[in-house]
């Protein structure tokens, strides 16, 4: 039989961190997840990809709404029946392993492969891709997101330090071994086809969205791991759970997709993209697929004058822009938050979130040097309460590590999993 690969390109498609479900001040963002999955689906159709590669949190909560089911099982569907384009799905860590992996069986038989959670068998997170004719293709080493437990048992008298460095070399040890066993997979198979890497993590170097600006990422506890110490042996590394598309160590092919849509007010500047590759053999080819905006964040700051001017422009375009709006004004604010509500009211365009930063005011609405409670996120919160309590600056760090990992244990709780264990624990009591 020949083993050399005559049929032409094989092209794979990388997206992540949907987080179907999701909502932007209380309002529900169910139109621009369709619109996208829409668009999706007509990509992998016109580009004729034959992989597409979904790393990690594909629903905002462990406990998505059926709504939010249904979009994700229509478009699997969608995609079963429009072609050839199988798919790969990991678990993030917004992801609950126990939902993803109770479909898993029937999914395949659709040649949609899940991994929602590691076994005991790391064969479960190797899968050959095969063509319609039975032709292996490429190899994908799906690695969900990995939780502490998952790699390391908790022992009493570890040292914080010694934790997260078990921790760390456990992931990279994981990686390692998958990839060593898809390797050998390529040489039982005798042909040269790409391996691609899956994961859920973050990597030493990404960049997040802080403040307005994209800066290196503080990772706490949540281990450490160099792009290139997980990246060794795969022609493709497929990353999610860093929302901002970029490349990571240096190397154009271990990637982070970033999430389709602006999940907040700060992402709303920042390009969303596709990640299309094109392997020729093992050659690949990099297309970055720009998203289009399928509904616009927009952000306006000034005094009263500067936003009413704005407003006004916005009304006569007809945009549905959804707005944050922030007074900077040095008068007082009046009443202009109703009057900008009033404006608006019989247009598509909504206020979302309403800023004041005039000091004087600011202070009235019991706000914390102009901040208020709702736009901080729980890091920030943390910060200020060891600012508040004087904490020395020596000790911070070991902190802010010990509030990650909390974070990060309370944000991946698999409440349905736990759900049916208490029921289970019920039962036995009641035998
Ligand atoms: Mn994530």
């Amino acid at each position: 039989m020949d083993k050399t690969i005559t049929k032409d390109k094989f092209r794979i498609l990388h997206t992540s961190d949907w987080h179907l479900g999701r909502s932007l001040y209380s309002r529900r963002r169910h139109d621009e997840f369709r619109s996208f999955l829409e668009y999706l689906a007509d990509v992998i159709l016109k580009k004729d990809i034959d992989l597409l590669l979904i790393s990690g949190d594909i629903f905002d909560s462990s406990t998505p709404s059926n709504l939010s089911q249904e979009m994700y099982y229509s478009f699997l569907t969608r995609i079963a029946g429009q072609g050839n384009c199988q798919v790969v799905i990991i678990a993030g860590n917004h992801d609950s392993p126990s939902l993803l992996e109770a479909t898993k069986g029937i999914l395949k038989s659709l040649n949609i492969h899940v991994v929602g959670a590691i076994s005991d068998n790391l064969e479960d997170e190797i899968i050959t891709i095969k063509d319609e004719g039975g032709m292996p293709r490429a190899i994908v080493c799906a690695v969900p997101y990995l939780r502490e437990r998952d790699i390391r048992r908790g022992r009493a008298g570890v040292s914080f330090q010694d934790a997260e460095r078990e921790l760390t070399e456990g992931i990279i040890s994981h990686y390692r071994d998958v990839a060593d066993l898809a390797e050998k997979r390529r040489e039982e198979l005798g042909m040269d086809i790409p391996i691609f890497g899956m994961g859920h993590l973050y990597t030493r170097g990404g960049k997040v969205i802080d403040g307005d600006e994209l800066r290196p990422l503080y990772v706490g506890s949540l281990a450490h791991v160099e792009p290139g110490e997980i990246s060794a042996g795969f022609d493709y590394l497929a990353l999610g759970h860093i929302h901002s598309a970029q490349a990571v160590g240096g190397n154009e092919f271990a990637r982070y997709s970033g999430s389709p849509i602006a999940m907040t007010f700060k992402e709303s500047d920042q390009k969303k993209s596709l990640c299309i590759v094109e392997f020729e053999g093992r050659k690949p080819l990099l297309e970055l697929l720009e998203l289009p905006v399928f509904r616009e964040l927009l952000r306006i700051s000034g005094d009263r004058e500067q936003i009413l001017e704005r407003i006004d422009s916005l009304i006569i375009e007809g945009t549905d822009a959804w707005l944050e709006v922030e007074f900077t004004g040095e008068s007082h604010i009046g009443d202009l938050m109703q009057s900008l509500e009033t404006m608006v009211e019989d247009t598509d365009m909504r206020i979302l979130c309403f800023k004041n930063s005039r000091l004087p005011d600011a202070a009235m609405d019991a706000e914390y040097d102009g901040e208020k409670l709702s736009e901080l996120n729980p890091l920030d919160i943390f910060e200020r309460l060891m600012d508040n309590k004087n904490t020395p600056e020596d000790e911070k760090d070991e902190l802010r590590s010990a509030y990650h990992e909390i974070l990060d244990m309370i944000q991946s709780e698999d409440k349905r999993a736990e759900k049916e264990g208490m029921e289970d624990e019920n039962l036995e009591i009641k035998i």
